[in-house]
């Protein structure tokens, strides 16, 4: 199951072979249609891999012995047939994040299928329903953290409702040259481990950040205002197409075209706030679904979600920023209408440090009064199982898709937030919802477990039922400070968000803010046993997973 550290070493010795990277993904390349993988069948290494970032080489588990792996491009309406062989001395897997297959294709080894073993080859089947930007992924132990993920873009039967001259995939994700395992040791020894940006003694008793009051409830906490992200750039590289900031990986445009980007971020443990300082970003698409054009300045992506932009670039190159939302590292590339410029990124902003309102409350008048009282015993929460892995329940829990993401209070521009996503065409299943449930993001930062309404995952934890077809309203409260990107498999479920019942946005992933709650619907079309988990995959392994049944009102299979 696990790589042993003797075989990170002989791999390590053993490898002389530079970066390999995807065709599609090579900087100045200037046609990826023509680079993807194509038709009605297609063929899937999954192996031991060198990677190259920055100069430096390191481990991966790669598809097709690239990082990230190949880009596949299908139509609307085909049918694909994906053999995948795993080359690995473990289990692989591969999940079509975001795409609506059979249960049985979807590729999460003891849910939907038993998984690849070592040596085997499965071929994946199934109808390509939608279009759109998507990715895929391991769902196999650490796999995912290390390499093994790739786009996947589907061209829909109808044309392109958003014009457009060009396009790149820009790949976000973080690479870190210590092994998962050890980064999850060091988390459970230590919380905030990874965190170097810890507030200084000095500045605490110069009171510079915060009120010593608001500082003093911190400490009460054991929680750290400054623990943004669980792993940090002390530890990771952000990556952009498999490329390190010095790699510089640079999309090439004629001056005057609209050129298409399909960010994925495919980020293991990490929140990107991207922006292009000069160029503004009109975003078409998110998670794969098409919505009213908006122009912004910056947008939040978080893990596993996808944003499509389109800008027109004049004759010169253009920085491509996607800091960390903790802004302990960005990741960088240029877009320029010429190879070999690398276009001076700006300097990492300050760091940001989160509120009362990341704590869902508003501690405005409240100082001194007792907070573990008050945060373990609200009246709403009576469902949470409560116990040491429940370290807190927000008190008062507010919508919070009207804000910012995290780190992006204070940036100047316009900035995307959830409220601004309408689906450009009316949704399929205008029903009303007939059944309401309400479920909490629960975890104990200081002992690193997880898990929803306070049960981390096991075998005997039971699944969440829906009967095949119902209409229902779900709210995620999120009892914790760190966002929770949520991610429910099978389905698209549509953001309460404000705009009208039938425009309300389509996603396969909804990041729920800390101390925040957010509301989707969802018809629960697709019968079978789903996913349902946090997409900080150390959060996921952790606990914060559980199963989704869909089955006739019967009770039938
Ligand atoms: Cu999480």
């Amino acid at each position: 199951m696990m790589i042993g550290r003797r075989n990170l070493l002989a791999l390590g010795a053993a490898s002389t072979a530079t970066a390999l990277l995807p065709a599609w993904a090579r900087s100045a390349s200037a046609a990826p249609a023509a680079q993807a993988l194509s038709g009605e069948d297609i063929s899937l290494t999954v192996g031991h891999a060198p990677i190259t970032v920055d100069g430096r080489e390191g481990h991966a588990v790669a598809i097709n012995g690239t990082v990230p792996g190949p880009l596949i491009r299908l139509k609307q309406g085909q049918n694909v047939r994906i053999a995948v062989t795993n080359t690995l001395d473990e289990e692989t897997s591969i999940h079509w994040h975001g795409v609506l297959t059979p249960s049985h294709m979807d590729g999460v080894p003891g849910l939907s299928f038993p998984g690849i073993k070592p040596g085997e080859t499965f071929v994946y089947e199934f109808t390509v329903k939608q279009a759109g930007t998507y990715w895929y992924h391991s769902h196999s132990g650490v796999q995912e953290l290390i390499g093994h993920y790739a786009p996947m873009i589907i061209e829909p039967a109808g044309g392109e409702p958003a014009a457009f001259d060009r396009e790149h995939v820009v790949m976000l994700s973080d690479y870190s040259f210590l092994h998962p395992h050890e980064i999850i040791a060091r988390l459970k020894q230590q919380a905030g481990y990874f965190n170097r940006q810890k507030q200084t003694v000095a500045g605490l008793l110069a009171g510079k950040d915060q009120p010593l009051s608001q500082r003093l409830d911190w400490a009460k906490m054991r929680m750290d205002p400054t623990d943004i992200l669980d792993v940090t750039g002390s530890a990771y590289t952000y990556l952009v197409n498999g490329q390190g900031p010095n790699d510089n990986w640079t999309g090439l445009f004629t001056p005057g075209e609209r050129v298409r980007l399909r960010f994925i971020n495919a980020g293991a443990m990490t929140i990107f706030n991207v922006r292009i300082p000069g160029l503004p970003m009109t975003v078409v698409q998110a998670d794969g679904q098409d919505v009213v054009p908006i122009e912004v300045d910056e947008f939040q992506v978080a893990n596993a979600e996808t944003f499509d932009v389109i800008v027109r670039p004049s004759d010169r190159a253009y920085a491509l920023v996607a800091e960390a939302a903790d802004s302990s590292g960005m990741a960088r590339g240029t877009l320029s209408p010429r190879p070999g410029v690398a276009a001076a990124a700006p300097p990492l902003r300050a760091r940001p440090i989160l509120t009362m309102r990341d704590m869902g409350m508003d501690m405005s008048g409240m100082a001194g009064m007792d907070m573990d009282m008050s945060m373990r015993n609200p009246q709403h929460a009576t469902q949470v199982k409560l116990g040491p892995g429940v370290q807190m329940i927000a008190p008062m829990p507010l919508d919070r898709t009207g804000d910012r993401g995290t780190g992006l209070d204070q940036v100047p521009g316009r900035v995307l937030i959830y409220r601004d996503l309408e689906a450009l065409r009316p949704n399929p299943d205008p029903r009303p919802f007939t059944r309401q449930l309400e479920i909490h993001l629960t975890g104990n930062m200081d002992r690193f477990m997880w898990s929803f309404d306070g049960e981390s995952f096991s075998e005997i934890v039971k699944p969440i039922p829906f009967r095949r077809d119902e209409r229902v309203r779900v709210t995620l409260v999120n009892d914790t400070m760190m966002n929770h990107p949520i991610h429910l498999h099978g389905h698209f479920v549509e953001l309460v968000n404000g705009k009208a019942a039938d425009r309300q946005p389509r996603k396969h992933t909804v990041n729920v803010m800390p101390g925040g709650k957010l509301t989707f619907d969802l018809t629960a079309d697709a019968p079978g046993d789903w996913a349902f988990h946090c997409h900080m995959l150390l959060h996921m392994h952790a606990g914060m997973f559980r199963v989704v049944t869909v089955r006739p009102l019967d009770g039938a299979a």
